[in-house]
């Protein structure tokens, strides 16, 4: 029987969702879509098979096919990243970080991290995460004036706590972030460093971002941003903490592995490996320069002043209307975005001042510059008649319009 004909209700709403995957303007920084090819292996019968432990070590039998399977993915990554050691298996991004953290700290120990607010995560640290609760977590931010990283921040409070670990990454930072620096701030005082790429991940790939796989002994990604993977995280690290951090992944906190979506994760690496790959991702960082450069020539502050990366975030201080409810005029419109907090925000994360902009599903749907003209030339219209049904509805139908000269999961639709 068919999951239309069993389960109409879920049906529909995947085939909705398929729908506004379709025709609505994805411009959430984080997401992305990933092929068939990506979705085949998630879906697959691999989704049935246990295989606690690792190839060739596991807790159940006939798992030589899923061995195979995470063998190859492991492979990939390590040649994908240049780097020493891969575990695969982290089912998000949060429990890669988790697991570095329990393998390389022991509980109330002191880690810097970046301040949400500035642009880092949750997981670093955030007092409301586990990450701030089970360990002494003590913020770095960006500066004032031009709203990078503050390296002379970082060194002066390494130099003062001494901390365990230096954490680095962020998840709404839009430039280029020096890796070099945190690895020598972290020696003057014999910090581990551990650096989170989930954004920026299929940029390093690529090349259009510095690795931090030689100036860390830790790196965490998710797989699902510009790296256009499954929903999934991974974990590098140096062959010395090759052990720690595997068993601290299994058994420490996770059971048994999706096997489907490890498989979806080394397909996805295959595609990171083609030509193809390197130059999608250059149409992502021009994208976002573009649409950044025709919002600023707009009006809109940027924070920082542009963008190096994929994502930028809109500073709406000036503006008279808050990130929620720019977020929400904008999804009227079929612009999906999310409310971001900007640096040195003064509303609550509810609210903020802020929103962030992201263009990987829109350059993997094929939207090139002229597009992001276009898309900036909407968004403008949407944040100035937030107040008018009527216009955002136009501009709905614009959006439309726009998606539908790009289509991606069309024959889904028809299914
Ligand atoms: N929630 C993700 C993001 O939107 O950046 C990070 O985990």
């Amino acid at each position: 029987m068919s999951l239309k004909n069993f389960d109409p209700d879920i049906y529909e709403a995947i085939r909705l969702e398929t729908e506004r995957q379709e025709y609505k303007l994805e411009l959430i920084a984080s997401e992305n879509l990933v092929s068939e090819e990506v979705i085949e292996a998630t879906g697959s019968v691999l989704t049935n098979k246990y295989a606690e432990g690792y190839p060739g070590k596991r807790y159940y039998g006939g798992c030589e096919h899923v061995d195979t399977v995470e063998r190859l993915a492991i492979e990939r990554a390590r040649k994908l990243f240049g780097c020493a050691h891969v575990n695969v298996q982290p089912h998000s991004g949060s429990q890669a970080n988790m697991a570095v953290y329990m393998a390389a700290l022991k509980p109330g120990e002191t880690v810097l991290g970046m301040n949400l607010s500035h642009g880092g995560h949750l997981t670093h640290g955030s007092p409301v995460n586990f990450s701030g609760q089970l360990y002494n977590v003590v913020f770095y931010g960006v500066r004032k004036d031009d709203h990078r990283i503050d390296m002379d921040q970082v060194r002066g409070l390494a130099r003062r706590l001494r901390p365990k670990m230096i954490v680095v990454g962020a998840s709404a930072y839009p430039r280029i972030i020096d890796f070099k620096a945190f690895r020598e701030a972290a020696d003057e005082v014999g910090a581990v460093v551990m650096v989170d790429i989930a954004h920026i991940a299929g940029l390093v790939v690529a090349g259009l971002h510095p690795s931090p796989v030689n100036e860390a002994e830790f790196v965490t990604t998710t797989t699902h941003k510009t790296l256009r993977g499954p929903r999934s995280g991974m974990i590098m690290c140096r062959e010395e903490f090759a052990k720690a951090v595997d068993k601290m992944i299994f058994p420490g906190i996770q059971g048994g592995p999706l096997m489907h979506v490890i498989a979806a994760k080394a397909v996805a690496f295959k595609e990171a490996m083609q030509p193809a790959f390197v130059e999608y991702q250059k149409q992502v960082v021009s994208n976002a320069k573009v649409l950044s450069i025709e919002l600023m020539n707009r009006g809109y502050d940027l924070v920082s002043g542009g963008t190096d990366n994929h994502l930028m975030l809109v500073d709406l201080t000036k503006r008279e209307i808050t990130g929620k409810e720019a977020e929400e005029a904008l999804v009227k419109a079929g612009i999906t975005v999310n409310k971001n907090t900007i640096p040195f925000e003064t509303r609550s994360p509810f609210v903020t001042s802020g929103v962030r902009i992201g263009v990987p599903a829109a350059t993997t749907k094929g939207m090139k510059e002229a597009e992001m003209k276009q898309i900036a030339a909407l968004i403008d219209r949407a944040l100035k008649d937030s107040a008018s049904e009527e216009s955002l509805a136009s501009i709905k139908n614009d959006v439309r319009e726009l998606c539908a000269r790009f289509p991606f999961y069309r024959e889904r639709m028809t299914v």
